[in-house]
């Protein structure tokens, strides 16, 4: 896989609306949450994640991210309640990060950013095929989680430990029986929106919900992400790093909250 896009100052956020002018679009992400701007909705339901272990395949540098990818021929890891209406299955996870601590996670918090964020990428099952679903508005839905300095966290070890095996662009490895649940905090309280993917093709399919609580990572966990390269085999190395989107206008979006 090639892109012509990447987050260079040739290829990055800025100059992909030459190419996707939907990026200019009604709701783009990620956005800047404002806590208290967002609206406590009573009715929206608990998060609901079953993940089978099984399910997972694989790891990938995919050139702008690494992603675990999942099996998704059937209802056996999916996400139900919360915002959304009937089921949608777990396709892959990834992560976005910044080349020091200062900065890497796609949404903020009151302009706040975290050195990490972390995107479960789930599509509604009332479409045939997650390439389907991608193109309508209620078509996906990303749960997102923040990382934040501090403790080494365990469960984020096997996934590290496999990144040596996928250093450059395109290369990938086996990757059993992981259940993602393992990776969310304590708490499920999340914020809601209406947005769209955060890379190129930038669609506005994307039902986000964005957990409140962030998960922990140590700085020796933040340098593993650091090591990928963005390059392959016989390029010019280049590190992995600020492969994140800046936040979008909220174009009078209404962000809600799940917790008081
Ligand atoms: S995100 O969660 O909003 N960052 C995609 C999924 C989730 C997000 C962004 C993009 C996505 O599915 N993109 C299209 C599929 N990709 C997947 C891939 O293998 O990595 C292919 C592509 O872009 O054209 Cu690169
Ligand atoms: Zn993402």
């Amino acid at each position: 896989m090639s892109h012509g896009w990447g987050y260079g100052p040739t290829n990055g956020p800025e100059k992909w609306a030459e190419g996707f002018p939907i990026a200019n679009g009604p709701r783009q992400s990620p956005i800047n949450i404002v806590p208290a701007e967002a609206q406590y909705d009573s009715s929206l339901k608990a998060l609901k994640l079953k993940y089978d272990p099984s399910n997972s395949q694989g790891i990938l540098n995919n050139g702008h991210s690494f992603q675990v990818d999942f099996v998704d021929d059937a209802d056996t890891s999916t996400l139900t309640g919360g915002p959304i209406s009937g089921t949608y299955r777990l396709r892959q996870f990834h992560f976005h990060w910044g080349a020091s601590d200062d900065r890497g996670s796609e949404h903020t918090v009151n302009n706040i950013k975290f050195p990490c964020e972390l995107h479960l990428v789930h599509w509604n099952t009332k479409y045939p095929s997650f390439g389907e679903a991608a193109s309508q508005p209620d078509g996906l839905a990303v749960v997102g989680v923040f990382l934040k300095i501090g403790a080494a966290n365990p469960r984020l070890q096997k996934v590290l430990d496999s990144l040596d095996a996928i250093k450059s662009k395109g290369k990938q490895t086996n990757f059993a029986n992981f259940d993602p649940k393992t990776l969310l905090p304590g708490s499920l309280d999340y914020w809601t929106y209406d947005g769209s993917l955060t890379t190129p093709p930038l669609l506005e399919s994307v039902t986000w919900i964005v957990l409140k609580e962030p998960i922990s990572v140590s700085p020796a966990q933040m340098a593993k992400f650091r090591s990928l390269l963005f390059s392959g085999d016989g390029e010019a190395p280049c590190c992995m790093v600020d492969n994140y989107r800046p936040p979008q206008p909220l174009k009078g979006r209404k962000v809600r909250a799940s917790f008081k």
